[in-house]
């Protein structure tokens, strides 16, 4: 990978392989996410898009990455098209091919793709009120709903054991034992913080492991800012980055959402005394969830809302120390000390999230 930024021209070639009749566009460098490269593109006459490098570090088979997302945009748009009064362009998203057909097309900055600009959208990293809360969690029911009859073979795991919550913390033990770069002994509390969770986060994939809850198609990564809320009034439009959209739980993906939602500081929160569930906001998410979801839910899931929250606030937890232990390699950091400042909110959250929520 290569870790300086593309110049105009590269980034112009690249898009030219997707839309030949662009020139001069115009690119902008979106800083949202952790993992992937992404631009804004105005191609004038030709329209808006967004250009994306995969980073090929964190998914090494992009490719097949890709086939996961056409399956799953495709499965959607033929739900879409079957519902009403969809607002059908804007629902999902509709992935262009390149000029010989391919998917997308690899360099050393990843491998790049183009989907179509969705207007009159934005995301938020963190929600205010409770309607917000249900709106996002009932998008995300919808979407895995949506997605329980799609045909064909299992989806590929794009990251294998991504959710594999006993290997996270196997994972942080060896970044411990090996200590790279002599940062634990500074970090004694949130490693300790840390460790106490572990049982609570196990609770999920034991119930998983014990056959009472089956694997479904679900997001893996269902944060609030993966959804584009509508500017005027706020109402869930789409739910994008499917990168890691593949077999998993669907409490991984309500605890995604109770993760990015419950509190109103933000993952990376320096101040962990603001770093507390706000129990409304918790009562709306399982409220929304489970309009759309329950009727896909067995008893068992609908037992467990409480159990994947802790589950997924603690692994990225996890992964955030991990990665502060071993230099940083993972997800991008604005400043030195970014991923523990992560790791502490992410902490204290899941601790919050343990004590003060009622389990169902
Ligand atoms: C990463 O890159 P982004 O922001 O979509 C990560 C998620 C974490 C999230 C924490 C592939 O997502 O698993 O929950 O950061 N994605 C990957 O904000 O590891
Ligand atoms: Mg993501």
């Amino acid at each position: 990978m290569n870790d300086s930024s593309p110049s105009a021209e590269h980034l112009q070639a690249i898009f030219a392989r997707f839309v030949p009749e662009a020139r001069e566009a115009v690119f902008e460098r979106l800083h949202g996410g952790h993992i992937n490269l992404t631009y804004a593109v105005t191609a004038p006459g030709a329209g808006r898009y967004i250009l994306q490098a995969v980073n090929r570090n964190v998914f090494r088979d992009a490719e097949n990455l890709m086939e996961n997302v056409l399956r799953v945009s495709e499965h959607l748009g033929r739900k879409y098209a079957a519902l009403p009064d969809a607002d059908r362009a804007r629902s999902y998203l509709h992935f262009l091919r390149t000029a010989d057909g391919a998917s997308g097309c690899g360099d050393a900055f990843g491998y790049w793709r183009v989907y179509h600009y969705i207007d009159g959208v934005e995301t938020r990293l963190t929600a205010t009120t409770t309607a917000e809360a249900h709106a996002a969690a009932a998008a995300f029911g919808r979407f895995q709903a949506m997605l329980s009859d799609m045909p064909g073979p299992r989806l590929v795991e794009t990251i294998p054991q991504f959710h594999d919550t006993r290997n996270r913390f196997a994972k942080l033990e060896a970044a411990v034992a090996a200590d790279p770069l002599h940062r634990a002994a500074g970090a004694a509390d949130t490693l300790a913080g840390l460790r106490d969770l572990r049982e609570s986060a196990l609770e999920l994939q034991c119930a998983f492991e014990a056959g009472k809850i089956p694997e479904r198609i679900v997001h893996n990564d269902a944060k609030y800012s993966n959804i584009l809320l509508d500017s005027r009034d706020n109402h869930a439009v789409c739910i994008i980055d499917l990168d890691t959209c593949m077999p998993g739980l669907s409490l991984h993906d309500f605890g995604d959402l109770v993760r990015s939602m419950v509190c109103p500081a933000p993952e990376d929160e320096p101040d962990v005394s603001r770093v507390r569930v706000n129990p409304a906001m918790y009562a709306a998410l399982c409220e929304g969830f489970l309009s759309t979801a329950s009727g896909m839910l067995n008893p068992v899931e609908r037992k467990l809302l409480r159990a994947g929250a802790v589950s997924m606030t603690s692994e990225v937890a996890v992964r955030f120390f991990t990665d502060y232990l071993e230099g940083d390699h993972y997800f991008h950091t604005a400043y030195p000390g970014h991923n523990l400042v992560r790791a502490k909110s992410q902490l204290a959250l899941a601790r919050s999230i343990l004590d003060e929520l009622p389990a169902e």
